[in-house]
C-alpha cells in the first residue's frame, strides 16, 4: 500500500518518539537515519514473510547464490525506490527541512567485497528479487569490510573499515537458525552398524555459525528475498575450551576480515576455513529446511534446490553436499553424486593464472580432513571413468588433485552441470584456451552469461537529472523495463532532448566538481572533458597506459602552451591490494604526476588529474553520472567482462576501449561510430605470446614520443618518484612490458585525439551519448539473471507460476 506524505511524516515522528524519546526537531542526523531505516524495514516486513511462505507453500524451486563477497553499498535509497517510496520520502523529508541525499550519507557502505565479483553478486540479488525469482544469497558477515584507502604523501595507506560501528539497520540475527561447522582434527571411517561406513571425528574444532539475514527488496513487486550472511561464534558447549582471550580471538577472527585481494590467492589457512565455514553452514541450512518444510525424498533435491558457485571460493559446496548426502543422509555414492552435479552450477570470473585457486593437499588435509577424503574419492572416480574415454594427458590435465595441489576450478567443473563465463569473449576463451581440455570432456556444460548491472540503481538512484529527461522524452516504462531505453533512439536528432541531456550531464559534472574541490582542494571546470577510469588498480587494467598518455599531453603542453585542445580532467578511483607492490607504485606515480601537472602554471588548467581516494560503491555513484569518457583499456583477453563499462555507458559516457570482455558487446550494441576502439585484439596478443617477437626496448629506441614519456619517470620530470619511477621504467623496458602498453600506446593516443576532436562538436557528442544510453538496456542484470534462471538454475519467476495456476484452472 502506498504511503502518503502526511502518514510518512507522522510515522517518522512517532517512531522517533518510541525509539529515542525525542522530537524530530531535536534529533541528530544519525537518529533520523536509523528511524527512517526502521520505518522502511517495517514496510517490507510482511512482504518478506509472505515471499518466503509462498516459496514454501508452493514448494517452489529456489536458487542459492553462494559468494564469498557481496558488495551492496548503501541500501536506503535502493529500498525506498523498490518500495515505490522514494519520491514520497524525498518530498516529505524536504517538508521537514531534511535533505534525503544528505541523510543517506549516514549509512556506511556495506563493502563485503573487493570489486567486480562482489558488486555483481549484489546486482544479481537486486535483479533476482525484482524479476520475482526465488533466489537467496549465502555469504560471510565480515566484521570489517574492504579497507579504507587514504593517500599520505601520494602513497596508499590502508585503514580498517568498521562498517558495523553504530549497528546495521537492515540485518536480522537469526539465533534459532544457527548451525555447527566442524574443522581440523582427524577423521577415520568406521562401520555404522548398518553395513555402511561412517566418519568418526577426533579433536575437531566446532564452530557456531550464526546467520544474519537481510531483505532483498524487489522493484515494486512485493517480493523480498533473503541474503544470508554467516558470522562465527563459540558454541556454548565449547565455552570451556576457550578460556584465554587469545584463543577466543583466534576463533572469532575467522569472520573478522575480508581478504583484500581479488586477483591473487595466497593459500592462507584462514581463507580456506572461511570458505568451508560459509559453504557448510549454508548447505546445512538448505538441507535442514528441505527436510523440515519441503519434505520430499533427498534424492529429489535438484527439483527444489539449485546452488550457484560464484567463482571457485565456494567450490567446497561439491564435497560438502556429498558429505551430507553420504554421511548423514546415507545415500550411495552414485546417488549422491547424481544429486550433487544436478544441484550445482559454477561461474568462472577470470583467466588470470594467479587468481585460479589451488590449495596444497597438506593444508587441505589438516584443515578439512573429511573434505579432503571426499575430494580424493571424487578425483579417483573421475580418473577411473575418464581414462576409458579419453587420452591419458587429457585426464591428467583435468583431474582435481595434481602436483600436490587441489585445483578448485577443476572441482567446480567436474562437480557441477554448468560452467559459464561472464562475457562472450571470455566464455569463448574458456572453451578454446583456458579450459579447453574440459570443453573436450564436457562440451555441453559450457555456456556464456554476459554480466549485467542493477540498472535502476545505476540510473534512477544515481542520476536523477538524466532520469527526468528520459521520462519526458520516452515516458516512464524504462524505469521498470530497461529494454525500453531503446525508445530514445527516436530522439537522436531531437535538439531539445539532446540539449536537455547535455544540461543533466553538466549538472552532474558540477556536483562532482564541487565534491572534488571539497575533498581534494583541486578546482576543476565542469566544461572540461571528464575522463574516468574507476576500477581496482591492476597491471592488466593498465591505469599506467592512461598515465603515459597524460604525461605525453603534459609534455606537448609544455612545448606549446597554446596547443589547440579541449580541457580535460583525468579522474581515477582505484584501490590496490595491500600486498600488491607494483600497483601501489603506480598509485604513487599518478599522485605525483597530479601534483606536478595540477600546479604547473604553463599547463594553464588545460589538463588536471584527480585521484579520488577510497573508491567504493558510494563514490562510484558520484563519479559515474558525471563521466564523459569511460576508460576500459585492459590488455585484450585479460578483463573477463568488466561492469563499470556498462554503468558508465548507461550514464551517457563514451567508451574508449580495447576489444576485451564486455567491451566487445558494448561495441556491438552501439556500433563502431559511437565508441572508440584501439589496441591489440586478443588474437594478436596470443600471437605475440606464441612468436615471442615483442621488444619493448625496440619501441623505446625507435619511437621518440614513447622515449620522452618514459624518460619522464627517471629524469626527475615527475618529482619524488626516484625509486618508483625506476621501477615503472624497468617493468616496461627491462622486463619487456608484460601488458603491451608500449605496443598499444600509439593507437591509444590516436583514439584520445579523436575524442578530443569529437567533443568539440557538442551536437555530435551528445548524439553519441544518447545512443549509448539508448542501447544500455541489454546490460541490465534483470536480463542476465533471467538467462541464468532459464538455462542453468531452472527456477521460475512468480508471474509464470500464476500463469501455470491459471492454466490448471482452465
Ligand atoms: N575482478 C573480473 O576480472 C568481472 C568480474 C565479475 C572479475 C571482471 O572482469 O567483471 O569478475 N574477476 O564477473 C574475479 O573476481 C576472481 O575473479 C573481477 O571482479
Amino acid at each position: 500500500m502506498a504511503l502518503d506524505k502526511e502518514t510518512f511524516k507522522k510515522e517518522l515522528r512517532q517512531r522517533l518518539r518510541e525509539n529515542y524519546a525525542m522530537e524530530l526537531e531535536d534529533a541528530a542526523k544519525q537518529e533520523i537515519f536509523y528511524t527512517l531505516g526502521a520505518l522502511v524495514k517495517a514496510r517490507y516486513a510482511d512482504a518478506w514473510g509472505d515471499t518466503w511462505k509462498e516459496y514454501v507453500d508452493k514448494k517452489k524451486k529456489q536458487v542459492y547464490y553462494f559468494s564469498i563477497e557481496f558488495l551492496p553499498g548503501r541500501m536506503l535509497k535502493n529500498n525506498l525506490l523498490n518500495l515505490g517510496m522514494l519520491d514520497t520520502a524525498r518530498e516529505a523529508l524536504a517538508e521537514l527541512g531534511i535533505d534525503l541525499d544528505n541523510l543517506a550519507e549516514v549509512e556506511k557502505d556495506m563493502a563485503l567485497g573487493n570489486g567486480g565479483l562482489g558488486r555483481l553478486a549484489s546486482c544479481f540479488m537486486d535483479s533476482i528479487a525484482s524479476c520475482g525469482l526465488p533466489g537467496n544469497g549465502n555469504g560471510i558477515r565480515y566484521d570489517y569490510g574492504l579497507f579504507k584507502q587514504r593517500f599520505v604523501d601520494g602513497y596508499q595507506v590502508e585503514l580498517p573499515d568498521e562498517w558495523l560501528q553504530g549497528g546495521n539497520i537492515w540485518e536480522i540475527r537469526r539465533e534459532s537458525k544457527a548451525v555447527e561447522v566442524r574443522v581440523g582434527g582427524h577423521v577415520y571411517l568406521a562401520d555404522n552398524g548398518r553395513g555402511k561406513l561412517k566418519p568418526i571425528y577426533e579433536n575437531e574444532q566446532i564452530l557456531r555459525a550464526v546467520p544474519y539475514d537481510t531483505g532483498m527488496v524487489g522493484y515494486e513487486n512485493n517480493v523480498v528475498n533473503t541474503l544470508r550472511l554467516w558470522s562465527v561464534e563459540i558454541p556454548a558447549s565449547e565455552e570451556d575450551k576457550y578460556q584465554s582471550i587469545q584463543g577466543r580471538r583466534e576463533l572469532e577472527d575467522l569472520t573478522a576480515v575480508l581478504y583484500p585481494d581479488d586477483s591473487n590467492e595466497q593459500g592462507r589457512l584462514i581463507r580456506l576455513t572461511q570458505e568451508y565455514f560459509f559453504v557448510s553452514a549454508g548447505i546445512q541450512s538448505i538441507i535442514r529446511h528441505y527436510k523440515k518444510r519441503i519434505q520430499q525424498p533427498i534424492s529429489k533435491l535438484s527439483e527444489y534446490v539449485s546452488i550457484h558457485i560464484n567463482d571457485t571460493h565456494p567450490a567446497l559446496c561439491v564435497p560438502e553436499m556429498m558429505r551430507i548426502l553420504i554421511d548423514e543422509e546415507e545415500l550411495s555414492w552414485e546417488q549422491a553424486w547424481d544429486v550433487t552435479v544436478k544441484v550445482m552450477s559454477y561461474t568462472n570470473h577470470t583467466i588470470l593464472a594467479e587468481a585460479l585457486e589451488k590449495w596444497s593437499i597438506d593444508l587441505m588435509k589438516r584443515t578439512l580432513p573429511r573434505m579432503y577424503q571426499i575430494i580424493e574419492e571424487i578425483d579417483a572416480r573421475y580418473v577411473h571413468t575418464m581414462q576409458e574415454l579419453h587420452p591419458y594427458d587429457l585426464v591428467e590435465n583435468t583431474r582435481i588433485i595434481r602436483d600436490g595441489q587441489v585445483h578448485m576450478a577443476h572441482l567446480s567443473i567436474i562437480g557441477s552441470h554448468s560452467t559459464n563465463g561472464v562475457a562472450k569473449l571470455h566464455s569463448d576463451l574458456l572453451k578454446t584456451v583456458v579450459l579447453h581440455d574440459f570443453y573436450i570432456i564436457y562440451p555441453d556444460r559450457f555456456n556464456n552469461k554476459t554480466n549485467g548491472i542493477a540498472q535502476r540503481r545505476w540510473s534512477q538512484i544515481v542520476n536523477e537529472p538524466m532520469s527526468h529527461v528520459l521520462d519526458e522524452a520516452i515516458g516512464k516504462t524504462w524505469r521498470k523495463d530497461p529494454g525500453d531505453l531503446k525508445l530514445l533512439m527516436n530522439y537522436q536528432s531531437d535538439q531539445t532532448v539532446l540539449e536537455k541531456l547535455a544540461q543533466a550531464k553538466k549538472m552532474n559534472k558540477q556536483a562532482l566538481a564541487d565534491y572534488i574541490l571539497e575533498t581534494t582542494e583541486i578546482d576543476v571546470s565542469a566544461d572540461a572533458i571528464f575522463d574516468v577510469q574507476i576500477k581496482r588498480l591492476h597491471a592488466y587494467k593498465r591505469q599506467l597506459l592512461n598515465l603515459l598518455h597524460i604525461i605525453k599531453l603534459y609534455q606537448d603542453l609544455k612545448e606549446n602552451p597554446d596547443l589547440d585542445m579541449q580541457k580535460r580532467v583525468f579522474i581515477f578511483g582505484a584501490k590496490a591490494a595491500p600486498s600488491y607492490h607494483y600497483a601501489k607504485v603506480i598509485i604513487k606515480c599518478i599522485n605525483e604526476a597530479a601534483q606536478l601537472i595540477n600546479n604547473d602554471p604553463d599547463v594553464n588548467d588545460q589538463i588536471k588529474i584527480v585521484f579520488l581516494p577510497n573508491y567504493n560503491v558510494s563514490l562510484a555513484e558520484k563519479i559515474i553520472p558525471a563521466a564523459d569518457v569511460s576508460e576500459q583499456i585492459s590488455l585484450a583477453s585479460k578483463e573477463a567482462s568488466g561492469t563499470s563499462n556498462m554503468k558508465l555507458m548507461l550514464n551517457g559516457a563514451i567508451t574508449l576501449a580495447t576489444l576485451d570482455g564486455a567491451n566487445v558487446e558494448i561495441r556491438d550494441a552501439v556500433g563502431d561510430d559511437n565508441i572508440y576502439i584501439f589496441g591489440l585484439t586478443e588474437k594478436e596478443v596470443y600471437a605475440y605470446y606464441e612468436n615471442q617477437e615483442y621488444s619493448a626496448q625496440r619501441m623505446y629506441d625507435e619511437n621518440p614520443v614513447i622515449r620522452r614519456v618514459l624518460n619522464a619517470f627517471i629524469d626527475g620530470t615527475i618529482p619524488n618518484i626516484v625509486y618508483e619511477g625506476r621501477e615503472i621504467f624497468d617493468s616496461l623496458i627491462k622486463y619487456n612490458d608484460e601488458y603491451f602498453l608500449l605496443r598499444d600506446f600509439d593507437s591509444y593516443v590516436k583514439a584520445q585525439e579523436e575524442i578530443d576532436k569529437a567533443y568539440g562538436d557538442q551536437t555530435f557528442w551528445q548524439q553519441m551519448s544518447l545512443i549509448n544510453i539508448a542501447n544500455a538496456g541489454r546490460f541490465s542484470s534483470d536480463e542476465t539473471v533471467r538467462r541464468y534462471a532459464e538455462d542453468i538454475w531452472k527456477v521460475e519467476p512468480k508471474d509464470s507460476f500464476v500463469t501455470e495456476d491459471v492454466q490448471k484452472v482452465q
